[in-house]
């Protein structure tokens, strides 16, 4: 409801809606309008009322994530077109999963926190109120299903490349981790419904933290976000960066089956490539040499025994 307020005040633009006006396209009563306005207000929207005028938006909260402000600052043709902003949510990517035919293509879940964020294999993505991007975007592409992991690179490659958009300098350790002075800041995960030879649709989620000033204690040593990195970054900006890289590079890949871009900002933005790293196989390690991304996003390393490996998906550890 208070989105569509929010809503019919910005087309009016500099006039002044009437209560009355906003309860007869509402279907709500002057008196929920004016709860619902001093709500928006708390939010951090600067909302003037004028007896007998009505009321006018002055400005807005720049950061808050909801659907007007991102629709206000895309540059995209169909990703986050249709965007649904939640308060809580178990997983935004649960969520897409659960009305995954039901909804458009690029539809965007953006929640300001998840009670049960999950990273890969079953793992937790610490998601607390309002200090991340908590996102996912639904996918529907006409392509084999064995293309689809390519798509979490696609990802990988927008958001490094909306971060250093704005002066923020983000490396990707492959496959799926956004670091920033070798700590975690953002990571993907991409989930897949799919039948032997076609995909019903692809669900990626993005987790960025942006405003957290400490972590829980298990992951104080491996996290950081983009305030603890000293860049004061709005949310709104951000999205609407990793959403416009992001489709870019999608549209390449479906559209053309063009993958040279994605490569090329994966290998420029690489945290490992010509470094030797740790190659983590469940509770052995082994220590290995970046070569190179292989043209289907695989690392390419050399092992100790000097063999040439294409590793598909796995740990890194720098
Ligand atoms: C990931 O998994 O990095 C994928 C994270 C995807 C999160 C998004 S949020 C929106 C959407 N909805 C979801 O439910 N998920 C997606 P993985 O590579 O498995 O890394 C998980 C590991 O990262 C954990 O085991 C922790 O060690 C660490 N971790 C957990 N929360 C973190 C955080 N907020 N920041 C940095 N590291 C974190």
């Amino acid at each position: 409801m208070r989105d569509k307020i929010i809503e019919v005040i910005l087309d009016s633009g500099t006039d002044f809606v009437s209560g009355e006006e906003l309860s007869k396209k509402l279907g709500i009563s002057r008196t929920a309008i004016w709860k619902h306005i001093n709500i928006l207000r708390e939010e951090g929207y600067d909302i003037e009322s004028v007896n007998r005028k009505g009321y006018r938006l002055i400005g807005s909260p720049k950061d808050l994530l909801n659907p007007q402000n991102i629709y206000h600052n895309l540059k995209t043709e169909f990703i986050g077109k249709n965007v649904i902003h939640l308060e809580s949510v178990d997983s935004t990517n649960d969520y897409l999963k659960k009305v995954g035919d039901d909804v458009q293509e690029g539809t965007v879940v953006i929640s300001e926190e998840q009670t049960k964020g999950k990273g890969r294999l079953g793992r937790n993505w610490q998601s607390k109120s309002k200090e991340g991007i908590w996102m996912s975007i639904i996918l529907k592409p006409e392509i084999i299903p064995y293309k689809a992991p390519f798509i979490t690179l696609i990802a990988g490659a927008a958001i490094v490349k909306a971060l250093n958009n704005l002066q923020v300098s983000a490396n990707i350790k492959w496959p799926n981790d956004i670091i920033i002075n070798n700590k975690k800041v953002s990571g993907i995960l991409t989930e897949l419904s799919a039948e032997i030879e076609r995909i019903n649709y692809v669900v990626v989620g993005i987790g960025m933290n942006v405003k957290n000033l400490d972590f829980d204690k298990e992951l104080e040593e491996k996290a950081t976000s983009l305030y603890k990195e000293d860049y004061h970054l709005s949310r709104v900006e951000i999205v609407s960066q990793v959403l416009y890289e992001f489709e870019k590079l999608y549209n390449d890949y479906i559209k053309n089956d063009y993958k040279e871009e994605t490569l090329k900002i994966c290998k420029e933005y690489s945290a490992i490539l010509n470094k030797d790293v740790y190659i983590i196989k469940g509770d052995e390690k082994e220590l290995v040499k970046c070569i190179d991304i292989s043209d289907d996003g695989n690392l390419i390393v050399r092992a100790g025994n000097n063999n040439v490996q294409e590793i598909l998906s796995g740990e890194v550890s720098i």
